[in-house]
């Protein structure tokens, strides 16, 4: 059997070891669950705060969710201990603690649930879980039905770990009522304020059962004895020890013994989460074992303005139809689980959004908007609660954040028409407020980045710009960001085109002279022959060249270049060539390259990261991403589609480098390639990443060339040239347009609307409500990647 298989809605993996890590994730508007192939899981939920119900056996410290993060023995997780009672033999489900081989395995991920299909020794087990429509809590499932010709005697023992709780008050034990085992805590402060903020958090931690328990234990100690989770010694004696954890670490452990009879199943339900009094969990024990009648809701919850794709590409239709517009609507739910989402991601995440839900997009445009610094920069977060407060890199000042202002508004407007946006008020939420409407509050931003310019009309850097980790270029006052200039310069372009449709010729012009000197500044300071260079210190030192031992060439600069305009035909094919020469990989264009291995003191925090990881020349999805588009803008369909299939696994031997299916990008694939090719291409399994957005973008007016253009559709599509045909619904200003591509005689693309040809490729006068019928012809081409 392959490694991997998948089907519309749902991937397959075949092993819980070759790929260890590969994981699933859940969410709803509270909480997050990732749970890997073996059981490890990472589960937070949000009040306002990151908060957990389950976590390490030692006191964690707080961040955002890193790369690469690995599990180990006591890594907490959930699982199902099965003890055959006549043999005594012990296995457990999904694979961890015990990690005995089953004679069959199959991790399925799924839009709304995860699951397991294992057999071993004539039992066929089911197992899988979905979360709670609204509350920080999961839904767990077993079945077990015995296919053997005896009676089978079993002990079956959930194992859900909790971790260590508490440094001030952590407790444990059964509730007789309620059938769970109940945690109660006390989340650890010192400030008396903080006992205010606190006193609502939920602060019990259950796992309750739909069945009595025969039996149960809350002491993790007790529950595991000395010889380790692969033999607990809870499960070698009758029946558990029903311990209570009084200042000790708990853990929500169970028994249930059941004979299943030849033929027969057995099932089981639980419920595992955060609450805040035992008088809610008492009213939630009645609601949360409905019958499996109503527990069924609807497949594919997230669609985007392009679905139902039908490609030669099977995996790639997968992505697009489920998993893509599924990994950006959970950005704009839980905002990579922060109160006070970078800026620049929190204007990409709702760009991402205008295809998915535009009113959405267009609220969240409005709220990044009121938060404006008088001065008509953007703040560096967005604050999404009252209590919320700029933390982490928040606390550094970058320099880019109006860049993404323009970028996200610009997509909304080409989408949806709603050009009276522009005219609406926005009173900031600074005091004193004031109130401006949205058309000058984005100019403010962009005079704001003009004048944000030294004498060359270069971008100074400050601490950082779309690169966090770039923060000591500039942090003396000094120091330039070539890409900086180039996305001010793009941002001008994309704002002058408003400001002509929004009558205003002055600005427009106005902003096409900005863009015109951030082109030539770059021009004139940072090309270096072949590729344009990133920076220049505060010291005055040009970095991102040929002549550097590292960190020579930098993707952002050529690939905005592009975008900006700045980047002649010639400039172009140098550029891309330098690209393909020196940052392409099997998996994927890498940020930059050779990674750097030694601090550079004029560059900043990113040399110090290890070689190929993140910013350090890894396979940077979201920048890759970014190259993929200007490669789209340019007529260069080949490349770019080699770029966006690159941000997945492929074949097997391509899963089992990277490490994970294709239910979402990551964050990045290790790159360094040439400095560590062992490590090369494996996945961080971090899947927040601004890629996303982009991504669809890409492929919608990209790949299937349906560009929204105001009030009219431009068909415009760069197919693979390996497609013969594929088809695809897009749905624009409320009409629904169905098309099919395919390959034929013809010189160039040819579109017919509703079976008469179409003389240009617009489709115009549009009417909500209409079905349309899109055939286009494209050429038989050949191109090569990266050509
Ligand atoms: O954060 C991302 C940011 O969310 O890094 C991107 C940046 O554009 C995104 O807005 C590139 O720098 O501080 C660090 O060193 C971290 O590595 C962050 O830069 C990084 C996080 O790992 C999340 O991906």
């Amino acid at each position: 059997m392959s490694l991997v298989s998948s089907q519309p809605g749902a991937i397959h993996l075949h092993s819980p070891t070759k790929m260890p890590l590969a994981s699933g994730y859940l969410w709803n508007k509270q909480m997050m669950l990732q749970i890997n192939c073996q059981g490890y899981a990472n589960a937070q939920f949000m009040q306002p705060e990151p908060a957990s119900y389950a976590g390490a056996p030692v006191l964690q410290a707080t961040t955002f969710m890193q790369p690469e993060q690995p599990v180990y023995a006591h890594h907490p997780g959930r699982f199902f201990y099965i003890k055959d009672e006549e043999t005594g033999s012990l296995s457990s489900i999904p694979f961890a603690p015990v990690k005995k081989n089953h004679d069959s395995f199959t991790f399925i991920v799924e839009d709304q649930t995860i699951r397991w299909d294992i057999t071993q020794d004539d039992l066929v087990m089911s197992l899988q879980v979905r979360l709670d429509e609204e509350k920080a809590v999961e839904h767990w499932t077993l079945a077990i039905s015995n296919r053997s010709n005896q009676v089978k005697k079993l002990s079956i023992y959930p194992y859900f770990p909790l971790g260590y709780r508490s440094w001030m008050n952590q407790s444990a034990d059964y509730d007789q009522g309620l059938q769970a085992i109940v945690c109660h805590r006390v989340s650890p402060y010192q400030k008396i304020d903080d006992y205010y903020a606190q006193r609502d958090f939920l602060e019990l931690s259950f796992l309750m059962a739909e069945a009595e328990p025969d039996s149960w234990e809350a002491r993790q100690s007790q529950f595991e004895g000395e010889l380790g989770l692969h033999a607990p010694a809870g499960t070698q004696s009758a029946l558990l020890q029903r311990g209570d954890a009084l200042y000790e670490t708990p853990c929500a452990a169970m028994q249930f013994r059941r004979r299943i009879a030849r033929g027969q199943e057995t099932s089981l339900r639980f419920s595992f989460g955060a609450a805040q009094t035992m008088g809610q969990l008492k009213q939630w024990s009645k609601t949360f074992f409905p019958d499996a009648s109503t527990t069924k809701r609807p497949d594919f919850r997230y669609t985007s303005a392009i679905s139902k794709l039908s490609t030669p590409d099977t995996a790639f239709n997968d992505f697009v139809n489920l998993w893509l517009p599924r990994q950006i609507q959970y950005h704009n739910d839980l905002h990579r689980l922060s109160t006070d989402p970078q800026t620049r991601n929190f204007l990409q995440d709702s760009m991402g959004l205008v295809f998915l839900d535009a009113n959405r997009a267009r609220q969240n445009l409005l709220l990044a908007l009121s938060q404006q610094n008088p001065d008509g920069s953007m703040p560096d977060g967005i604050l999404l609660h009252p209590q919320a407060q700029l933390k982490y890199i928040n606390k550094v000042p970058h320099s880019d954040h109006g860049v993404w202002l323009v970028i996200a508004i610009h997509c909304y407007l080409r989408e949806t028409n709603d050009f009276e946006i522009l005219d609406e008020q926005v009173v900031s939420h600074y005091e004193p407020a004031t109130s401006q409407t949205v058309f000058s509050r984005v100019s403010a931003t962009i005079d704001c980045l003009a004048s944000s310019r030294d004498h060359r009309g270069l971008s100074f850097i400050n601490q950082g710009d779309w690169c966090d980790p770039m923060n000591m270029v500039g942090h003396q006052g000094h120091g330039v960001s070539i890409w900086l200039t180039m996305a001010t310069a793009y941002a001008a372009k994309l704002w002058a085109e408003i400001c002509s449709r929004h009558g205003n010729n002055e600005l427009e012009k106005k902003y096409l002279d900005l863009t015109m000197h951030c082109n030539s500044a770059v021009n004139k300071h940072a090309w270096a022959g072949k590729w344009y260079a990133r920076g220049i210190s505060d010291e005055g030192r040009t970095f991102g060249i040929e002549a550097d031992t590292e960190g020579k060439i930098f993707l952002n600069p050529q690939s905005w270049a592009m975008l900006s305009g700045a980047a002649d035909v010639d400039q172009r094919t140098r550029m891309m060539r330098s690209v393909n020469n020196h940052l392409n990989t099997p998996w994927g264009l890498e940020m930059l390259s050779p990674a750097f291995t030694t601090m550079h003191e004029d560059i900043g925090r990113v040399t110090q990261k290890f070689p190929g990881t993140a910013e350090n020349g890894s396979i940077y999805n979201h920048a890759a991403a970014f190259y993929v588009y200007a490669m789209y803008l340019h007529d260069k369909g080949e490349t770019a589609f080699d770029g966006l299939r690159k941000m997945l696994p492929a074949d097997e031997d391509d899963h089992l480098r990277r490490g994970q299916l294709a239910n979402f990008v990551p964050n990045y694939y290790r790159g360094a390639s040439q400095q560590h090719p062992r490590t090369a291409g494996r996945s961080s399994q971090l899947f927040h990443t601004g890629t996303v957005h982009w991504y669809l973008r890409c492929v919608i007016d990209g790949t299937f060339g349906l560009r929204g253009h105001f009030d009219r559709l431009l068909i415009q599509p760069q197919l693979p040239h390996a497609w013969e045909q594929a088809s695809v619904e897009r749905q624009f200003r409320g009409a629904r347009f169905d098309v099919s591509y395919q390959r034929g005689n013809v010189g160039e693309i040819a579109i017919s609307l509703d079976g008469s040809k179409l003389e240009s490729p617009f489709i115009e006068n549009i009417k909500a409500g209409k079905r349309y019928r899109v055939e286009v012809t494209l050429p038989i081409l050949e191109e090569a990647a990266h050509g």
